[in-house]
């Protein structure tokens, strides 16, 4: 029992010696590439996993952080599973009766998880969370909402552009690809 428990110790020092030595801003020498596995949808949200995929290859190419493999060649892999995508009320005012939804705020939850795909170790496993506010105007672009949060409004903003709730999912999904992206650098 007590050696179990040493093992168990060990092992979290051992781990938890790797992530401060990952912080540090040194690029793992054996990771130079990556798969991504094709995303679990566990919402009725067909379409999410979709744009998050289509903005997650986009990013990766452009930035050139990590070359795209398939899994008989990956050094590391990453694992998306959208777990969770809500459309909450943002801002209500006073009807005559009841209260009235003035904006909606959509968001997406998802677990992400880059692994060494050699070694078999778990990089980061991580639940992730992203939003876009929108109303009931017909376009982003003139609602004088913040859509995506950034502090730019309407026409001082590109990416606010289009029908509201597509945008917004469109706008969400962009943010959540940009945060893994984040997370896998920042990892290093
Ligand atoms: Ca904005
Ligand atoms: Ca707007």
């Amino acid at each position: 029992m007590i050696l179990t428990n040493l093992l168990k110790f060990t092992i979290i020092v051992f781990l938890s010696s790797c992530s401060i030595y990952s912080t540090k801003g040194t690029i793992p020498s054996n990771i130079n590439n990556i798969y991504i596995q094709p995303i679990i949808n566990q919402t009725s949200d067909q379409e999410i996993s979709e744009l998050i995929d289509d903005k997650l290859n986009e990013l990766l190419i452009s930035q050139n952080i990590l070359e795209i493999v398939d899994y008989n060649t990956a050094d590391s892999k990453i694992e998306i599973s959208i777990v969770k995508v809500v459309d909450q009320p943002y801002t209500l005012s006073k009807g005559t009766t009841y209260e009235n939804v003035n904006e909606w705020k959509y968001s997406v939850t998802a677990n992400v998880k880059w692994s060494d795909y050699k070694k078999g170790e778990i990089i980061f496993d991580l639940n992730l969370n992203e939003w876009s506010i929108y109303g009931d105007s017909l376009d982003m672009s003139n609602d004088g909402i913040d859509n995506d949060g950034d502090g730019f409004v309407d026409s001082e903003d590109s990416d606010e552009i289009g029908a509201p709730r597509i945008s917004a999912k469109l706008i969400a999904a962009d943010k959540i690809s940009e945060l893994v992206l984040a997370k896998i650098t920042s990892t290093w």
